[in-house]
């Protein structure tokens, strides 16, 4: 099968699977259910999901048994960018080509279908761990990989600086920190949670988290990048949103051309990191260079 071939049937796993977990949850007030829905399937690129899939998958896992999880981070994710949208943070009125929740459903609705969401996850991870009664360790480590990387030691972590550094001078370290952490955390938590599920060997442990944190710091470069370089109308949202914001960014303190190459060597070292899993990586050796390459 061909990476787009894979990418795609993993995509659409992922896509059936949260309406299906939608469902059980129709018969909450009509006006949270329709704005949980709407950024749920605004047409994200289910990066997040694919990764923890094709992590467990590697190492001879059953995508049943990951797939609630996977559902679960994008759950996360998805909160995440409706509250990054708010007026209270980055008030944008764009998002994947659409209007932004609170632009559609209020801010008071986008507050609480960020709150659903983020609950939503949890009850998804506690509820499919109770399906693995033999393996309940695996589960509630892999929750606990994600809830550490949601929080503030995680994504709220580097948000909180984002916001704090609007306007500042740009330290390399604090830009580090900030995207490892407001981006990365979540990226790096999808591959090590897929892995967590499975009984493996510490240096595969060791192997994922070395991929992870290059491509999720590579993630956020490009996304640097995509903000000065991209197509407003492939994003589905406006460009230049950073320079806007006055945000601390790797095009700021680097230029456009070294933050590339910085964005190339961490994917080869990232690839790198991989061979201790042999030809079973090559899914994920492919989807470190389709980020490398994305548009939006
Ligand atoms: C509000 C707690 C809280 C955190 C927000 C994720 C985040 C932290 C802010 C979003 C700001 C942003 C646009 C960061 C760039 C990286 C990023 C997360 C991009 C969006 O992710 P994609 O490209 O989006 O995977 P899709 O739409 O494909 O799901």
């Amino acid at each position: 099968m061909d990476f787009r071939e894979e990418y795609s049937k993993k995509h659409t796993l992922v896509e059936n699977a949260i309406k299906r977990i939608l469902e059980r949850y129709n018969d909450c007030p009509a006006t949270i259910y329709e704005a949980v829905k709407y950024s749920l399937f605004a047409g994200g690129k289910r990066i997040r999901p694919v990764l923890l899939l094709s992590a467990h998958e590697m190492v001879d896992g059953d995508l049943d048994e990951s797939m609630d999880l996977a559902c679960g981070m994008e759950m996360i994710h998805t909160y995440s960018l409706i509250h990054d949208d708010l007026p209270a943070m980055d008030n944008d009125d764009m998002r994947r080509g659409k209007p932004t929740n609170h632009k559609v459903f209020g801010e008071g609705i986008a507050v609480l279908a960020g709150d659903s969401l983020l609950n939503m996850a949890y009850e998804v991870f506690l509820e499919n761990s109770l399906r693995y009664p033999d393996k309940l360790l695996n589960h509630i480590k892999a929750a606990s990989i994600i809830a550490n990387a949601a929080g503030i030691h995680g994504m709220i972590g580097g948000q909180v600086v984002d916001l704090e550094m609007e306007g500042q001078p740009a330290e390399p370290e604090i830009l580090h920190y900030i995207h490892t952490h407001k981006t990365g955390a979540l990226i790096e938590a999808s591959l090590r949670a897929g892995l967590a599920l499975e009984n493996v060997e510490n240096e595969a442990h060791t192997a994922i988290a070395g991929y992870g944190k290059r491509l999720g710091l590579a993630f956020q470069i490009i996304d640097d990048i995509l903000d000065v370089t991209g197509d407003a109308a492939k994003m589905g949202k406006k460009t230049r949103s950073d320079e806007a914001h006055k945000k601390v960014t790797f095009t700021v303190v680097y230029g456009l051309e070294k933050s590339r190459r910085m964005a190339e060597e961490l994917i080869e070292q990232a690839v790198g990191e991989l061979d201790y899993f042999g030809k079973k990586a090559q899914f994920l050796k492919e989807i470190a260079y389709y980020i490398l390459r994305r548009q939006t």
